[in-house]
């Protein structure tokens, strides 16, 4: 070979490489999306990220639900820092592993860190929160202890989203275990069976499945929580799917929780309301969703839950229930017409994907003295399924929402957790490392652009 075909050889191969998108990005990698915002990528390498916090020093501390540890990553420079493996956890390619994380409100001086994952406890699948505590020469974590046991647990619908409250309590998202669909289509779901009094006396939390949960930082239960039914439990909230977002502004606590087929909702929770799953979904307004209890379908554990099945056994319509504790959702994504077309053979065999639902995994809060005006006292969501955000303004007291919702930052991806800044000009979100999604065009894809990362999108404006 010449030297002069040698060089063709080799400018051919330069340019195709140039040519052919990565097949992974790179950390410092840009992320192309409309101005005035820049995206690029972080960090990546992440083994299926889920929660997200601000920890001490400006870093971020993430958990890795499948990985089975605590990572910190500077936002800065992208570099990571293991800060504790944990042992104990079970994990599984979905809703299993470590989830959600929380700073005490007295970490500068307690230095304690709360965290929730899945366990094994002979052969009962589990889910338990634990507390670490930092250690800020090591810059590790250590010393843990359990403070509260025993939820049940499953491979659907965990929830796991933790939040310490303004009022110093500690709140645990929990969801129904997708029974009643799929795989778990015929177990009951109890997202609406609420404990007993011999229940909690002898620590059975099996109801606790599909509630918010209110807890002292011991693990106790708040003086000051709801009674239903007339007994007081860990229960703050009943009636939810799969809640996986939950974020405090001042004393309101926003949720966010995954819909059937319609209805991803966005909620504010109040002390001992009632959301309505699976009796209601989004309003009662008996469009496109009626509840079916399958568990008590003959032949239920033959007929195939991969399928989406239109309501053709004996179904509740949601007008019927009738209940004075029932909490209407602030916004819907999004609420259709029982004629909506629930089997588009555009998404083939993940028909799902074509449902008129977003998948909400997290939200946050942008300040209404955020730099971004436009952007000023909204929610911010993120969207498993399509891999965007969805912004929603609140009104000036932030009870209801108010306008057009507006997405942001579609990639091919699926977003677990969004995060703002607290400079509110960046806004941080962790990748799925694998999962169903839509592309920018939206057509299905099971190959996500950036796995298991931490992408960062920037705020150029004035
Ligand atoms: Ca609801
Ligand atoms: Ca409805």
């Amino acid at each position: 070979m010449s030297m002069n075909r040698f060089m063709v050889f080799a400018l051919f191969f330069v340019l195709a490489a140039l040519a052919a998108p990565a097949l992974f990005a790179a950390p410092g990698d840009e992320i192309a999306v409309a101005e005035p915002f820049a995206g690029k990528v972080v960090a990546e390498g992440l083994d299926s990220p889920w929660g997200m916090i601000w920890g001490p020093e400006g870093k971020l501390w993430i958990t890795e639900r499948e990985g089975k540890k605590i990572t910190e990553v500077d936002p800065a420079t992208g570099s990571k820092a293991v800060l504790v493996e944990i042992a104990d956890v079970k994990t599984g390619p979905q809703h299993e592993g470590v989830l959600g994380l929380a700073l005490a409100p007295d970490f500068d001086s307690s230095g304690l860190l709360y965290v929730t994952y899945t366990y094994m406890d002979g052969d009962k699948e589990l889910q338990k929160i634990v507390t670490y505590k930092y250690d800020k020469a090591s810059k590790k974590l250590s010393d843990p202890k359990e403070i509260f046991s025993g939820l049940p647990a499953w491979t659907d619908h965990q929830g796991g989203r933790l939040v310490f409250g303004p009022d110093g309590k500690l709140y645990l998202s929990k969801g129904e275990l997708g029974h009643n669909q799929g795989a778990n289509r015929c177990k009951l779901n109890e997202a609406q069976r609420l404990p007993t009094a011999d229940e909690v006396a002898a620590k059975d939390w099996s109801a606790y499945v599909g509630k918010v949960l209110r807890l002292n930082p011991d693990g106790s239960i708040p003086d000051d929580n709801p009674a239903f039914n007339g007994v007081k439990s860990h229960v703050f909230t009943a009636g939810h799917r799969n809640p996986q977002g939950l974020k405090f502004v001042d004393d309101q606590l926003f949720e966010v929780e995954q819909g059937p087929s319609t209805d991803d909702e966005l909620n504010i929770l109040v002390s001992g309301g009632n959301y309505g799953w699976p009796l209601i979904a989004g309003y009662p307004d008996d469009q496109a969703y009626a509840y079916i209890n399958w568990s008590a379908v003959e032949g239920c554990d033959k007929i195939d839950g991969s399928v989406y099945l239109p309501p053709d056994q004996p179904s509740e319509k949601e007008t019927k229930w009738d209940r004075k504790d029932y909490k209407e959702p602030v916004r819907t994504f999004y609420t259709m017409p029982s004629a909506y077309n629930f089997q588009d053979a555009k998404f083939g065999a993940l028909a799902y994907l074509g449902w008129a639902t977003i998948a909400p995994a997290s939200l946050d809060y942008y300040p209404a003295d955020g730099p971004i005006k436009a952007w000023q006292n909204s929610i911010v969501i993120s969207s498993l399924k399509n891999g965007a955000l969805y912004r929603v303004p609140l009104s000036a007291d932030r009870k209801q929402a108010q306008g057009d919702i507006v997405k942001y930052f579609h990639t091919r991806n699926r977003y677990r957790q969004v995060l703002i800044s607290p400079d509110g000009k960046s806004i941080y979100v962790i990748t799925d490392k694998t999962g169903n999604h839509l592309d920018e065009n939206g057509l299905p894809s099971q190959q996500p652009a950036n796995p298991g990362s931490l992408l960062v999108f920037e705020y150029k404006g004035k």
